[in-house]
């Protein structure tokens, strides 16, 4: 669906939509909300649905319009405002099988409710001011964590507790614009309104938090959408042995022959407190052989797309001139070198001065642990959040920021240099106007059909 959400959105209007899963279960739930919830449920149901007592259930019968059964179900009445919506909701529980749950929908539909669109009741909640924007974004974070942490983060989100912060960066910034405003209408009197140095430190505060928590997004990205770890390196070096040793199991093909593996192999692993995706290349190396040829291809695609890459060489062996220049392709930032057949070393090894070097062996699983940490330690740059701290997990969130933040730099600059106090406040009112688009104020049409499209239906 691409239709515009809020578009068909009239205030109070009755929809409807299977709020659990597709597919057969051991009840289904048909949800209403809007003006009419109880009138349209009323009409398909063989109680008095309009004088029950809120957040009350009864037991009947769902009836059709020539009043045929449909089904038995539980009828859940909540009334207006201490309902998900905010609005008059009713809930059906019927019995969970696909075909009945659609019927017992269609009849909702066709005494007068409209078809939800995807994310609809959540779009209502945030209407009605039952959340914010930042929260609502939070209920289809909960919905799809896969982990702890991301559940624990989703979870804080929804408590509000990242809108707090924007709306505390907000109210400080407020106080301030009003000073600069009062610059902008009275330049004569500026220093009876604070003193100059005094706002900009204010201002330099602020940026500093809002710069902070900017800077969560990198493990919240991590918590989020986990992180892919690609092994690469020469043929040969035992990539495909490290793969195994890690996973624990003979995932990939280990051969002495240099080119034995030809594709990507990816596999689940558990790291800490995380799920990573590991990814096993084949060696790269100069080839006319077609197959592996793509295999190489498809290596260094892996290599630019990971968010680590494990670089694997021979420990064994002296540094050769080809692996050197490979060594060109893989991103310092992102690259963790693992010297690998450590059993087979008998010199030093000098160090090529990567900030993670690890010496291993995945014959013997010396160093295998130091492996771990290592990329722990990469991962999490400074190790997970605390349940007290709060950690960005949405792009739009850290866009918002990072925008205010350089209109925020704005500001203190043009306050420093003496530009014209107009052009200051304005670029006050533009840090103002992104911190707000975080939690939904002046928030364009666009923007909030992109985020509840991306909702399931009956959310
Ligand atoms: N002694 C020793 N041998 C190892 C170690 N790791 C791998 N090997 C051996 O090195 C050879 C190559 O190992 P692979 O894991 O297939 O190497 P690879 O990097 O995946 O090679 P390609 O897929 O060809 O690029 C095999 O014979 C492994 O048994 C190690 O730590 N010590
Ligand atoms: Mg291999």
């Amino acid at each position: 669906m691409k239709e515009f959400v809020h578009r068909a959105y009239q205030p109070g209007e009755t929809v409807a939509a299977i709020a659990t899963p597709p597919g057969e279960g051991g009840i289904a739930v048909v949800r209403i909300s809007g003006h009419d919830a109880l009138a349209v449920a009323e009409r398909v149901f063989s109680g008095p649905v309009r004088s029950y007592k809120s957040h009350t259930a009864h037991l009947g019968k769902v009836l059709d319009t020539s009043r045929r059964v449909v089904d038995e179900a539980l009828l859940l009445v909540m009334l207006a405002p201490r309902t998900y919506t905010g609005e008059d909701t009713v809930e059906i529980q019927c019995h969970g099988g696909s075909l009945i749950t659609r019927k017992v929908l269609d009849t909702v539909l066709q005494a007068g409710a409209r078809a939800a669109e995807p994310g609809e009741f959540t779009f209502k909640a945030f209407m009605n001011g039952k959340l914010d924007l930042a929260q609502a974004e939070a209920v289809q974070a909960l919905i799809g964590a896969k982990n702890e942490l991301a559940l624990q983060v989703a979870e804080q989100q929804l408590q509000g507790r990242l809108s707090a912060t924007v709306s505390h960066f907000q109210q400080d910034l407020v106080d301030i614009a009003a000073i600069l405003e009062a610059w902008v209408d009275f330049p004569e009197e500026d220093l009876a309104f604070a003193p100059m140095e005094e706002v900009i430190d204010q201002l330099k505060v602020i940026l500093k938090k809002i710069e902070k928590l900017s800077s969560t997004f990198h493990e919240g990205k991590v918590i989020s959408t986990g992180i892919s770890l690609c092994l690469a390196g020469p043929p040969n070096v035992g990539k495909s042995s490290l793969m195994n040793a890690l996973l624990g199991k003979e995932r990939a093909i280990v051969t002495p022959i240099p080119g034995t593996t030809r594709d990507l192999l990816e596999e689940e692993l558990r790291l800490g407190q995380l799920h990573v995706r590991l990814m096993d290349t084949a060696g790269i190396r100069e080839t006319d052989e077609i197959v592996e040829k793509e295999g190489v291809r498809r290596s260094q695609a892996a290599l630019k797309d990971a968010d680590l890459v494990l670089f694997v060489l021979d420990a064994s062996q002296r540094l050769c001139p080809s692996a050197e220049q490979l060594l060109q392709l893989a991103p310092r930032e992102k690259t963790l070198l693992i010297w690998n057949k450590s059993d087979l070393c008998t010199h030093e090894i000098t160090s090529l001065e990567f900030t993670e070097e690890v010496v291993v062996s995945a014959k013997t699983g010396e160093g295998l642990e130091q492996l771990k940490q290592a990329i722990d330690r990469f991962i999490w740059k400074k190790g997970p959040p605390s349940k007290e701290e709060i950690t960005l997990t949405n792009v739009r969130h850290q866009r918002a920021l990072e925008t205010a933040s350089l209109h925020l730099s704005d500001v203190i600059e043009g306050l420093k240099t003496g530009i014209s106090p107009e052009f200051v406040a304005s670029d006050m009112q533009a840090t103002l106007k992104e911190l707000g688009m975080i939690i939904g104020m002046n928030i364009q049409e666009d923007i909030l059909t992109a985020i509840f499209s991306k909702f399931c239906i009956g959310k």
